[in-house]
């Protein structure tokens, strides 16, 4: 027992880092494959000790210990992404996509949004690209308890190994030419493997 409390003890932060994680391929009804992929997890600082799934390099709008779930479901001819988070900011509008690469220390190592079909300039500021139908959009407003959510759908698949973050950002995420897709500064990040559906 004494070993097992020891361990147990060394596993508490891994443990606070992922509340809960949840891959569920559920039943196919009448054909159609569904898969639906849930994840929880408390925002830490990203210069922390340990670099956690979920970081945040601004505390003031994303402090360390708030909640975040992403959700993905999958089915034959869509895609849906869910975003909840509590415990941010009060009535603030925040801006939120779907990035290739998983979060670092740096809110860079994150990458660009992900495209369904890719654009061939970098960085993709065109609004034929940068568009909420072609990139996973989850700009959201918080509530006066700091809560806030949002929900993409598409009628692509997120390809597997290319969409590994969501991150969130200082600002609503702006449509026009030359600035579209841009959303302020990344103040949060959170590690997700998308598209695994049926793989
Ligand atoms: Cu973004």
């Amino acid at each position: 027992m004494v070993v097992r409390a020891a361990s147990a003890v060394a596993a508490a932060g891994a443990v606070m880092a992922a509340l809960a994680s949840a891959s569920v391929p559920t039943a196919a009804a009448e054909g159609d494959s569904h898969y639906t992929a849930r994840s929880t997890t408390q925002f830490s600082p990203a210069d922390g000790p340990v670099l956690t799934k979920a970081v945040t390099y601004n505390t003031k709008l994303v402090p360390a210990s708030s909640q975040v779930t992403v959700t993905e479901e999958a089915r034959t001819e869509s895609t849906e992404v869910t975003l909840e988070v509590s415990g941010l900011q009060p009535n603030r509008a925040y801006g939120a996509h779907v990035h290739t690469r998983p979060c670092g220390r740096q809110p860079a190592e994150s990458g660009t949004h992900y495209q369904d079909r890719k654009d061939p300039k970098e960085p993709s500021v065109d609004p034929a690209y940068a568009n909420a139908k072609n990139e996973a959009w989850l700009d959201f407003t918080t509530d006066a308890d700091g809560k806030g959510s949002a929900k993409s759908s598409h009628n692509w698949h997120f390809r597997a190994g290319e969409a590994q973050s969501v991150v969130i950002h200082a600002r609503r995420t702006a449509t026009g030419p030359g600035e579209a897709g841009e959303a302020g500064k990344r103040v949060a990040c959170v590690t997700v493997p998308f598209g695994q559906a049926g793989r």
